[in-house]
């Protein structure tokens, strides 16, 4: 068999059947081009349609969010959940609120989040969900009635056992709380297991809110390791102001590395002095301010509105705010720069043509399957505690972090190797991810 045709009539066949799609198509193409040499030792996997059976969600639920803003005017949104695969564990992954979710988004996000998930080896599936919900602007009250009338859908369909919400973009712990009062009061059962991401004095796990960040910095120290480089001395820059953004500059600078610039989607700031962390946590986190702001009190660094975050010369550069946030051209850019690293905090923030770009100039790149995956990985641990009635320490849980993270490199690193494509994290990472997802569904039969 010709693998390489197969391989691309399979990519047009899952085009063809998800029109206006393009994230999603974009996330399929992705892993299933990493797949050729797979297939070729592994023809059952052909036989049993594996990548096809993988590209269609188990379900996906499409709902209408009736709520009412705070002038009493009615406002209506769309809820999403795709639960994708429970071939390893019950359907693991966020929920995201922002404006441009619609189904694509959510289904790219769900099916990158089957392979993150598989590598990490804790017994989850992969789903996501959503809403075309923006909290900006909104208050208090406004966002705990949309939470509510979002969970009196949703909470027929997850469970402990059966699939597992989280946050991601716009969904943080105050969302998680709204959500699980809202389930609890539904159901009647204080079962913290059904959702990830909350606060520690109820069930959440310590280190879940830094876990993406955190975890996407210890990834990267392995690369460097690698070359026997690490952060120490290195200029970062670091997209986004979110809460991966945030608790990846908190390490970077821990490791003695500095980051001069972050972003939001209205502008970029820099700060060649290293940015003032605690600051930036004082604007986003508790003032759910603007970036903006952070030049009325620090006159030497500057506010660029609409700039682009990857002109500026780095050692590192991290995307934590979005996908497709970095095209061809800042890949370019950031090469010509001299940077050495390139590591996905966000889910795809890079375009296709700019990880070629990378891995052809030998920049270490990490894709965010194993970049981010931080994040569901102390999620994994939050649902272990709750099952054993367990509350770890802040120091214990990022030791799991960070080892955890050590052996997701070594699992990608291993897997390039294996497969012919050494220092080649991105097929590292698809081919890891979907052979242990693939073997359990050959095993588990035709389902
Ligand atoms: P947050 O909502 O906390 O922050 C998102 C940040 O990205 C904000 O600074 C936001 O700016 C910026 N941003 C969002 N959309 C855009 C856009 N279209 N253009 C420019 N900037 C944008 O989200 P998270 O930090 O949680 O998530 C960021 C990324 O990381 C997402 O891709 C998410 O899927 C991924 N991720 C998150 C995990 C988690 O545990 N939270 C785990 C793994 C991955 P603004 O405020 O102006 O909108
Ligand atoms: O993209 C992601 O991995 C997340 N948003 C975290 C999912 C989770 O279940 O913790």
């Amino acid at each position: 068999m010709d693998t390489q045709v197969n391989i691309e009539s399979i990519s047009e066949e899952i085009v063809e059947k998800n029109p206006g799609e393009p994230e999603f198509h974009q996330a399929v193409r992705e892993v299933v081009n990493s797949l050729g040499p797979v297939l070729d030792k592994h023809p059952e996997f052909v036989k049993e349609k594996i990548i096809q059976r993988l590209c269609e969600p188990d379900r996906q639920i499409l709902f209408r969010v009736p709520w009412q803003d705070d002038e009493g005017e009615v406002q209506v949104n769309r809820g999403f959940r795709v639960e994708f695969s429970n071939a390893l564990g019950p359907y693991k992954g966020g929920l995201r609120f922002h404006p441009s979710v619609y189904l694509g988004t959510v289904k790219f996000l769900g099916f990158e989040q089957i392979f993150k998930n598989s590598l990490l080896d804790l017994g989850i599936g992969g789903g996501k969900g959503g809403a075309d919900f923006d909290p900006k602007g909104k208050s208090d009250h406004e966002v705990m009635r949309f939470c509510q009338s979002f969970m009196t859908e949703l909470y027929r369909h997850i469970g402990e056992n059966t699939d597992v919400p989280a946050g991601d973009t716009g969904v943080g712990p105050r969302e998680i709380g709204y959500m699980f009062g809202q389930y609890k009061r539904i159901t009647n059962k204080y079962e913290t297991g059904t959702f990830t991401g909350k606060e520690v004095a109820w069930g959440g796990s310590p280190v879940r809110f830094e876990a993406t960040g955190y975890g996407c910095a210890y990834f990267v120290q392995e690369m460097l390791g690698t070359f026997d480089e690490s952060f120490e001395g290195k200029t970062c820059v670091v997209s986004g102001s979110g809460n991966v953004a945030l608790y990846a500059i908190e390490k970077i600078h821990e490791f003695g590395g500095k980051v001069v610039a972050c972003s939001d989607s209205g502008g970029v700031i820099r700060d060649d002095n290293g940015l003032d962390l605690e600051k930036i946590k004082q604007i986003k986190e508790v003032e759910r301010g603007r970036i903006s702001e952070y030049t009325d009190s620090h006159e030497d660094a500057s506010y660029e509105e609409g700039g682009n975050i990857w002109e500026i010369p780095c050692d590192v550069a991290l995307p934590c705010a979005t996908q497709n946030e970095l095209q061809e051209s800042d890949a370019g850019t950031l090469i010509e720069n001299g940077c050495i690293a390139v590591a996905e905090g966000a889910n795809m923030p890079c375009s296709p043509e700019a990880i070629q770009a990378f891995l052809e100039a030998n920049v270490a790149f990490g894709p965010g399957k194993a970049a981010n995956a931080g994040g569901v990985a102390i999620s994994a641990l939050e649902m272990q505690q709750n099952a054993g009635r367990q509350s770890w320490s802040f120091e214990y849980t990022d030791q799991q972090l960070r080892e955890t993270m050590q052996k997701l490199h070594a699992t990608c690193r291993d897997a390039a190797e294996e497969y012919g494509v050494p220092g080649n994290y991105v097929s590292g990472a698809n081919i890891a991810g979907f052979i242990k997802v693939a073997r359990a569904l050959v095993a588990q039969g035709l389902t």
